[in-house]
């Protein structure tokens, strides 16, 4: 054993180190990262404990996934990336379908994933969790990145940063072996070697002949249309935005997750006449929507075209960031490219004042189809059928969003979603996170989280009884972290409708749960509030309480389990058996 002495002489003579923990710790401080969704594990479960310490938000969930999924929609939120981090092979696995997501969806996020040891992984020796992660994120991810020593850090961070906000926005994965955190560096060189992303995200400005060119075809339009989509409201260009909607006049239709850019109430609003205004439209303004299948690629009956792959004769005009995304489908006679706040606020100068209103015999057409729409839907809404529908349930739903603009809706389902999104009108941006581009279930708990420490607002969440199986257990990390989450499950005992029989009468049908299933109880577990409504009255009181008290709380709305129909909106694409 060796005396005290000799090692204080030593600290004293020796300059101090910092390590690889510390380093991307620092590295995602200085970026503005605040906060973390991950699962700890080998190799990082010090870096969740130590970017804890540090002051950095580090949110535990109970499976990568939803992690994942948090971080994706934090990033949609707040325009920083989203981090997730995980454990090597298995938890980076579960994380991977969060990456493809942001990547699909534009959201820009980082997952970060230790790894095992490369000498051993790369002869395939068997290593502890053995696997090349960075080889299978690649396809995935809209860039990848390994780091293998601590110096390299703050350059893989700033990479990992730009890559995942600038252009169009993606997932990007960050591989960190396990070997990298303990690698200790001289601290004075560790601290120069972070990097400050400087204008992560620069601005992309239209050229002007594309705008005069895109302004030239708007000016001639009979029946103009502008299309919002998420990219726009990504965008926080809000009040340009509305800005340009006002000043031209142009009815408006946003896709779900721009709904509320301009309140769902808005008198150019055309949401309640969507399957005239596609069809009629002569001149359709894109902006940050693509033209992929929620829009029927632009073409076919819904748009008025014959046929299944008709052109319906509209031009388009269509901003974007990515100048790969014109005539991915259709044709687009005027491409903008630049980012959106760019392009918008270049649109809205070259417009100035003045500009003539669409004509009138259009925005009358409109008008009609809209006022009929509307008054259907208020009759179905005001009925009150036992057992309690789709329709009355959200009709609840809807009075309370109304009354509580500011909270945020997340919503995953079939018919759980395309009601909600037609039924609930949304008052401000991006209040509404959902599905997304493919349609997933499983996003549900993730979003929940992360909208509430994001936003800090009230969250309410609409989930199928399916869809919310996806991500129920964590209903646990909302009770732990006490976030103000209002989960209402529309229980039809099934996915699409709790009818179907195994024709044999053996198993139930594949698309059916227990029923009367008592969801509720989940978050009764974990000490959260657990309520049972069958009627709109029992569903109103709880939402409200769950709004006022902010307490997790988790309804059980118990929905006549024939109301659906199968795949929801999309029956269409759906290929069944031919029926005898
Ligand atoms: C990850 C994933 N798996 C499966 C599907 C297929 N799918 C689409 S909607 C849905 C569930 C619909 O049932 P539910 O959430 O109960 O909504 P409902 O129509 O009953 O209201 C499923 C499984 C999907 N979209 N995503
Ligand atoms: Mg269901």
């Amino acid at each position: 054993m060796g005396t005290v002495e000799p090692q204080v002489a030593a600290t004293a003579t020796q300059s101090p180190t910092t390590d690889g923990f510390q380093l991307v710790i620092d590295a995602l401080r200085q970026n503005g990262i605040d906060t973390i969704f991950g699962l700890p594990g080998i190799p990082i479960t010090d870096l969740t404990r130590r970017a804890q310490a540090e002051g950095l938000r580090v949110l535990s969930f109970r499976h990568e996934q939803n992690a994942g999924y948090a971080a994706s929609i934090a990033g949609f939120l707040t325009q920083k990336p989203g981090i997730c981090l995980t454990v090597s092979a298995p938890g980076f696995l579960n994380g991977l379908n969060a990456l493809a997501h942001a990547t699909t969806n534009c959201f820009p996020m980082i997952l970060i994933s230790g790894s095992s040891e490369r000498e051993i992984v790369d002869l395939q020796q068997g290593d502890y969790e053995e696997m090349d992660q960075l080889a299978i994120a690649k396809p995935l991810a809209k860039a990848a990145f390994r780091v293998l020593h601590a110096e390299d850090i703050g350059v893989g961070i700033a990479r990992a940063i730009r890559a995942a906000v600038s252009g169009r926005p993606g997932g990007v994965y960050l591989d960190l072996p396990a070997k990298l955190f303990a690698q200790s560096i001289d601290a004075e060189s560790g601290k120069r070697s972070i990097i400050k992303v400087v204008d992560p995200a620069p601005r992309q400005i239209p050229a002007g002949d594309a705008i005069q060119r895109a302004l030239e075809l708007l000016r001639n339009a009979k029946r103009p249309l502008i299309l919002l989509g998420k990219g726009a409201a990504y965008a926080q260009a809000d009040a340009d935005i509305r800005a340009l909607v006002e000043n031209t006049g142009i009815p408006y239709l946003p896709m779900s997750m721009a709904k509320g850019l301009l309140p769902d109430t808005h008198e150019q609003c055309a949401s309640a006449a969507r399957s005239f205004v596609l069809p009629e439209a002569d001149v359709v303004l894109l902006i940050g929507a693509r033209l992929n299948w929620l829009l029927s690629h632009g073409k076919g009956k819904t748009w008025g075209g014959k046929g299944h792959k008709g052109w319906g004769g509209q031009r388009f005009i269509q901003i974007d960031i990515s100048p790969q995304e014109a005539d991915s489908n259709v044709k687009i006679d005027a491409p903008v490219v630049g980012d959106i706040g760019s392009c918008v606020s270049a649109l809205l100068a070259a417009i100035g004042s003045g500009w003539a209103k669409p004509p009138a015999d259009w925005l009358n057409a409109i008008n009609e189809r809209k006022t009929k729409n509307v008054a259907k839907m208020a009759e179905t809404l005001a009925k009150n059928p036992a057992p309690m529908n789709f329709h009355s349930a959200l009709n609840v739903v809807r009075d309370i969003v109304k009354a509580n603009p500011d909270a945020v809706l997340v919503n995953e389902g079939a018919n759980a979603l395309d009601f909600t999104r037609s039924i609930v009108d949304m008052y401000k941006p991006r209040k509404r996170i959902d599905v997304g581009t493919w349609g997933i279930m499983g996003i549900g708990m993730g979003y929940c989280v992360a909208a509430a420490v994001t936003t800090k607002q009230q969250v309410i969440a609409v989930e199928g009884d399916s869809a919310f199986g996806f991500s129920g257990m964590e209903v646990e990390t909302i009770c732990r972290y006490n976030l103000p989450v209002c989960i209402v499950v529309m229980n039809n005992n099934g996915v699409y409708k709790g009818t179907d029989v195994d024709p044999n009468g053996r198993d139930p049908a594949p698309t059916v749960f227990v029923k009367g299933a008592r969801y509720e109880r989940l978050i009764e577990a974990f000490g959260g509030v657990g309520v049972h409504a069958t009627t709109p009255a029992e569903l109103r009181a709880a939402m409200e309480e769950a709004i006022r008290s902010r307490k997790p709380t988790l309804i059980n709305a118990v929905i006549d389990e024939t109301a659906g129909t199968e795949s929801g909106r999309i029956t269409s694409l759906n290929p069944t058996a031919k029926k005898k």
